[in-house]
């Protein structure tokens, strides 16, 4: 067996591991932040729950950190005290970003995560099944300690030889970002093997499993050994080691090799973190910004390579050098041993440990700007400037074009990096509040507006009001900024800026039509978690996207919100237009009876083609109630 089914079957509930079917994993701990964590609080305070029933749920605050009205506030004393009273770890506002606190303080072999964000899989690093999910199946997950997912099929990534000097973990996925495409890993796990592996510090395996999200992939898995030891030595932890790996005679669904030996500094190109190519086929690119941070490449080591190469230089004139280093220990190390005051000194602003300009938090680059970032995502709009050109690199590449003023990775030929040592953390616990009070008062600001709930299936007319390409990410469907995030708890007013990026009539029009379709190509729904990319459309009336395919958390957030994801066939795409409406045909009926192949007409030409739905028996039940809160609440679960 391989590692990925190993602990799936350890937890498997319900159904088979068979490829494609449903089944239905035991969840031992899960993790929200506060930019999907406010919905999938409401969304349990529905749930009528005491304690949660996993053995560890953590409640992180690391996204909406800029508080420049009384709304991110609100949403975070709300947080804490929905985790006071269902017994949920509270992190505050400056201890970090999610992934890379679990993985210091909670990760531990063998164990499932599911969190309420895409890059939930960092933890895959510590022998982990660790899954995105929307924040309704994490409230679920926290509420009965259930998951349900299409079990995937496993790409064995088999690493070999050992890398140059420069070449960096951030370069390894970005080589299997361009073998694989950011649809390449949908419905997958990616599994790592081979010698190459040893070579790799566990916080270089975070940095591959994180942007394993990137590839669209459930999840990413490495086999634990010496390294994760050392790591969780580091941690204090060194108790919760337990060796997990693939028999000799594992089988797998697919493979790719990856000789480390010839890999060289790469760069993903906007806008897409799959549009890879050499630093070298770009270097001399003059840049604006650099951002070296995020939940990809904020480590302590990642921090101390850039230290490393800024100290005694100066950041060049034209460039704002930005970092966030990944936790408040983190940070503390690095002001402790001087690394911090070499950043500064070479002319770095420092930011609050948190997600920050990842996700548009600030930062914004200049008009038209040129930003690296050692982040993953670098989709149209994301850095809070719609102009920006977002490159994604590794921290040492960031560091070294911060100092040139372009993009380069010709390190000197006398520099080489001194190995980070594995110190033991200086453990901050601070920033955690563990409490259970099931007395606690719910704290609700004036910002939180009730979870939009869908309604029971029945007849679906509609006009198209909107017509898109391949891999739209959910950044286009909900984009996320400084000015936007403050409201993840108020879907009406999200709902205005819904698809703004892309066309700035679509919530007029949807307005005036009541509602209507969607329709989209390749991978519709890539990227993050958020399901307010559901929410939003259930809000403003949208009962199906009709697309080529759909990517994983979005596909099951739309069936959580009672909207269809019907399936086109390619040459199906020019049958919409704005202008018709259209109908799907006896919808109730194909859903209650398991009719996969269901009719669309055009009402106006009366021309008609299939597309195809196909639903697990607990979908089934959701879309038919309108939704997973709807079928909760009916007592249908
Ligand atoms: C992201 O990186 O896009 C986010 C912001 O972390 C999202 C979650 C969100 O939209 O709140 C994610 O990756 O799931
Ligand atoms: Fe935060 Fe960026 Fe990581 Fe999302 S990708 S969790 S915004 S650091």
């Amino acid at each position: 067996m391989n590692l990925a089914y190993k602990v799936l079957s350890t937890h498997l509930k319900e159904g088979n591991l068979v490829p494609g079917e449903q089944i239905c994993i035991q969840i031992d701990q899960t993790l929200t932040q506060d930019s999907t964590g406010t919905m999938a609080y409401l969304q349990l305070e529905a749930m009528d729950i005491d304690h949660v029933q996993v053995e560890k749920a953590v409640a992180y605050i690391d996204h909406n950190m800029l508080q420049t009205g009384f709304e991110n506030m609100d949403d975070h004393e709300f947080i804490r005290s929905v985790a006071k009273k269902h017994g949920i770890v509270f992190s505050r506002p400056g201890n970090g970003v999610c992934h890379q606190l679990q993985l210091e303080n909670f990760s531990k072999p063998g164990k499932t995560l599911v969190g309420s964000d895409s890059h939930t899989p960092t933890c895959g690093a510590m022998g982990m099944i660790a899954i995105g999910a929307g924040g309704l199946d994490v409230a679920v997950a926290m509420a009965t300690g259930k998951y349900y997912l299409q079990c995937p099929s496993v790409i064995q990534v088999n690493l070999t030889g050992e890398r140059a000097p420069w070449v960096s973990a951030k370069d390894i996925i970005l080589k299997v970002l361009q073998e694989l495409s950011v649809k390449g890993g949908v419905n997958k796990i990616v599994e790592y093997t081979g010698e190459g592996i040893k070579t790799l510090s566990l916080t270089e395996r975070a940095t591959i499993c994180n942007m394993g999200a990137e590839l669209g992939a459930t999840t990413s898995i490495f086999p634990t050994d010496e390294n994760t030891l050392a790591y969780l030595k580091q941690q204090g932890r060194e108790a919760d080691y337990i060796e997990m790996k693939a028999d000799e005679d594992a089988t797998y669904d697919q493979r790719l090799d990856i000789d480390l030996s010839i890999l060289v500094p790469m760069v993903a190109k906007p806008h897409s973190p799959d549009a890879v190519v050499d630093v070298k086929d770009l270097e001399g690119m003059k840049i604006n910004q650099v951002v070296i941070g995020s939940c990809t490449n904020s480590s302590f080591a990642d921090m101390m390579h850039a230290a490393q190469i800024l100290k005694g230089q100066k950041v060049s004139d034209h460039v704002s050098l930005v970092i966030a280093p990944g936790s408040s220990s983190i940070l503390a190390m690095l002001s402790k041993n001087g690394a911090l005051a070499d950043m500064i000194h070479a002319g770095a602003r420092i930011l609050e440990c948190g997600c920050g300009p990842c996700i548009g938090m600030g930062q914004a680059p200049l008009s038209k700007g040129v930003s690296l970032r050692t982040i993953n995502r670098n989709f149209k709009g994301r850095s809070g400037t719609n102009d920006a050109n977002v490159y994604l690199v590794s921290p040492e590449v960031a560091a070294l074009s911060a100092i040139k003023g372009y993009l380069s990775c010709d390190f000197d030929k006398d520099m080489t990096l001194a190995e980070v040592p594995n110190t033991p953390f200086i453990k901050n616990t601070n920033f955690f509040i563990d409490e259970y009070d099931p007395t606690t008062e719910v704290y609700m600001g004036p910002n939180i507006k009730p979870v939009p709930r869908g309604e029971k299936l029945d007849t679906i007319k509609g006009k198209v009001v909107l017509k898109v390409g391949d891999n739209i990410s959910t950044d286009h469907i909900v984009p996320s900024d400084s000015k936007l995030l403050p409201y993840r708890s108020n879907v009406p007013h999200l709902a205005k800026y819904s698809f703004s990026k892309v066309d700035s009539e679509f919530y007029n029009r949807t307005i005036a039509n009541n509602g209507g379709f969607i329709v989209g190509g390749d991978n519709y729904g890539q990227g993050s978690s958020r399901e307010h990319a559901a929410l939003v459309p259930n809000y403003l009336k949208i009962k199906a996207i009709f697309a080529i395919s759909f990517a994983r958390i979005h596909r099951s957030n739309l069936i959580n919100n009672g909207i269809l994801p019907l399936i086109i066939n390619p040459n199906d795409y020019d049958f919409f237009n704005d202008q018709d409406e259209y109908e799907v045909c006896d919808i109730k009926n194909a859903v209650e009876n398991d009719i996969h192949s269901i009719t669309v007409k055009n009402n106006t030409t009366h021309k008609t083609i299939t597309v195809s739905l196909t639903l697990s028996p607990r979908e089934k039940i959701m879309i038919l109630e309108g939704g997973l809160l709807n079928a909760i609440k009916g007592g249908k679960f």
